[in-house]
């Protein structure tokens, strides 16, 4: 049952694709915040798949419920058919993808299936409904693979990664659907952002997590892989805010959203074991295995399109975004540790 009050409805329904993932549970509470209506796609697992999004779960038995979950694949076109048709949403968010670089060079073609070919099967079901809906497309910093830095909207992509390769599929698609069929139809190419709800095998979130439990004494090592490489990380909660307003502008567009800061893996390390007190070169260790057949070196974003058109700016520092998810691992270390957590 949710524990979270929501304002009267605006009358809008978005439908969001990736509901059950990091930004999609921000993206959630931003827009029941503003009245709307959500809908969101899970996909069936063996296990549960939505505790980003239990605290504001509904009974599907209560009238006035705003969030309504229905359960759908990317892979699968007749369930994205029929739901867009259902729900009729004035609003497509499409967050859902194998979204883990590392892992795309293990699983590339079901990457390219999800990543890429579930976008073309979302249009479609918005076409083939001859309904007028926004769609936002979730595309990436990826894109630029080794292009020089800063990265804007007008840097050639240089994809490095099957993830990368599938992500380009899905921004030119989207931005040929606007300009063959006038939908609107826009690209939000965010940077790497992060949060206590990312993903525990991404880097940031990797070591946040790692630092808590040596500090309780749980984990003795932390082996990553190339400390070098850099990237310009801002908060999560923060980008889903772009993404909305990429679908209240008058004419549909692509944005970059970005800090315009860029770290290496080695000094997110250094800040986050700095944080708990610790010695970081105690516990690091380099395992090749986490090393990428290609690397994508250096990311830093020029986010000025997005700060003069949306007036989106982000807020949050790196060592704020470190210290931030560094006290929220300790807290669910501690909790675990009492038998109180998740
Ligand atoms: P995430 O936490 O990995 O979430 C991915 C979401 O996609 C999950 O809800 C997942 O469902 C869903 N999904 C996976 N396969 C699916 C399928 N076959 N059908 C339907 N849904 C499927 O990713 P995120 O960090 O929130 O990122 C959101 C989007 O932005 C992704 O498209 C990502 O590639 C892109 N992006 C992310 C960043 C970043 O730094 N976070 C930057 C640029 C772009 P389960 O929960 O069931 O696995
Ligand atoms: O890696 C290096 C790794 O997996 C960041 C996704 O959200 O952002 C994300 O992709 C860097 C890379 O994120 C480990 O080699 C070192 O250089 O946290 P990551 P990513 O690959 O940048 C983009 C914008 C997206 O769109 C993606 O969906 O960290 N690294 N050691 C490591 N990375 C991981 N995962 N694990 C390590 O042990």
């Amino acid at each position: 049952m949710s524990q979270v009050d929501f304002p009267p409805k605006c009358g809008k329904r978005a439908l969001i694709t990736g509901i059950t993932g990091q930004d999609g549970s921000y993206l959630t509470e931003l827009l029941l915040s503003k009245g709307y209506e959500v809908f969101g796609i899970i996909r069936r697992s063996s296990s549960f798949n939505t505790t980003r999004i239990d605290h504001i779960y509904q009974d599907p038995h209560a009238t006035d419920r705003r969030l309504v979950l229905i359960y759908g694949d990317l892979s699968d076109g007749s369930s994205l058919n029929r739901i867009v048709r259902d729900v009729q949403p004035h609003e497509i968010y499409n967050l859902g993808a194998q979204s883990h670089v590392r892992v795309s060079f293990d699983t590339p073609e079901y990457t390219a299936d999800i990543t890429g070919l579930g976008t073309i099967r979302l249009l479609e079901a918005i076409r083939e409904s001859a309904q007028s809906c926004k769609f936002y497309q979730a595309s990436s910093s990826e894109l630029y693979g080794n292009a020089p830095a800063p990265q804007n909207e007008l840097t050639p992509f240089d994809p490095r990664s099957p993830y990368a390769a599938a992500k380009a599929y899905s921004f030119y698609i989207t931005r040929n659907y606007r300009e063959a069929y006038g939908m609107f139809a826009v690209n939000g190419i965010l940077f790497n952002h992060e949060s206590p709800r990312r993903g525990e095998t991404f880097v940031t979130r990797k070591i946040t997590r790692a630092v808590a439990n040596i500090k309780q004494g749980r984990q003795k090592k932390l082996y990553l892989g190339n400390l070098d490489a850099r990237r310009d990380w801002g908060f999560a909660k923060e980008y889903v805010a772009a993404m909305w307003k990429m679908l209240q502008q008058p004419e549909p567009d692509d944005y970059v959203i970005a800090t315009g800061e860029t770290h290496s893996v080695q000094e997110f390390v250094e800040a986050a074991f700095g944080h708990a007190g610790l010695e970081w070169r105690d516990f690091v260790e380099i395992d090749p295995k986490y090393f990428r057949p290609s690397e994508v070196n250096i990311l830093l974003g020029d986010a000025t399109k997005a700060e003069r058109e949306l007036g989106w700016k982000a807020e949050t520092t790196f060592s704020q975004l470190v210290q931030l998810m560094v006290e929220s691992d300790m807290h669910e270390v501690k909790l675990e540790i009492e038998g109180k957590g998740r």
